[in-house]
């Protein structure tokens, strides 16, 4: 239940109805928030989006988020009505709590890999973070792109959860879907070698169209349109509302 317009300072808190369902704190263009986004659909679990504008934060966000970051998931229906923030923590919870379409294996090891594998990609976004914000060189980038690659060979499925996509492949996903803002800010040094990532490259093809990213997708000239607004320091958060 949203309009998918982003709530600011001095906006109501949301009167939303007394359903019991959980109420997931976001931002349309946060990659992490996109995590808790794609972990909800792809189990279905019916619930609430409410996005905020970042830039004038609404003063109630800090009730659900003491950080003040998204996402940040309400779980209304629980004794006290506690918050979870942490995209990978909001999302192995989502999993444990409803078992429907799983997505962490359930074999022990499987899984601790699996974890090792997104906490590895903290080297893609740090990377990908420093290239489009500060202007740093991509050098880090396309190495850190190897260990998927490689990984994604080594087991031989078309994506990380094998058949079908799982916890890795939507936790990393987002990051993909934006390589349109890495091309837009790198122009002619953009270097995206579809030979080198030849696994990936299937993958993005795959995940493109794989129908829990199409539920929350934005298109290649939509992220870069949103990174436009926001280098100009005037962030268009409702690009898509
Ligand atoms: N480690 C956090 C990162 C979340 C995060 O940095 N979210 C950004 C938006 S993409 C945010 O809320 N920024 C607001 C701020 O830092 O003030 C997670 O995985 O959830």
């Amino acid at each position: 239940m949203s309009s998918g317009k982003h709530l600011a300072k001095g906006s109501p808190k949301p009167a939303l109805p007394d359903d019991g369902v959980p109420r997931l704190y976001s931002m349309r263009f946060c990659p992490y928030a996109e995590r808790a986004h794609l972990a909800l659909n792809a189990k279905k679990v019916p619930h609430h989006s409410i996005y905020v504008n970042l830039t004038e934060k609404p003063e109630w966000l800090v009730d659900v988020s003491p950080l003040l970051k998204v996402p940040a998931l309400h779980l209304v229906a629980e004794k006290d009505q506690p918050s979870l923030i942490e995209s990978l923590i909001i999302v192995e919870y989502l999993d444990e709590k409803y078992p429907q379409n799983p997505l962490l294996p359930k074999d022990p090891l499987q899984r601790a890999q699996d974890k090792i594998l997104v906490e590895r990609f903290t080297a893609v976004t740090s990377a990908f973070f420093k290239t489009v914000l500060h202007g740093a060189k991509v050098d880090d980038l396309w190495p850190a792109i190897d260990t998927f690659e490689t990984e994604l060979a080594k087991r031989g499925t078309p994506y990380f959860g094998g058949d079908k996509p799982g916890y890795v492949d939507y936790m990393i996903w987002p990051w993909f879907e934006r390589l349109s803002v890495l091309q837009f800010v790198l122009k002619e040094a953009y270097n995206f070698d579809k030979q080198r990532y030849a696994k990936i490259s299937a993958w993005i093809d795959l995940l493109t169209k794989d129908e829990v990213v199409q539920s929350f997708f934005a298109t290649p000239e939509q992220h870069v349109e949103y990174f436009r607004s926001r280098s100009a320091g005037n962030t268009n958060y409702d690009l898509l509302a």
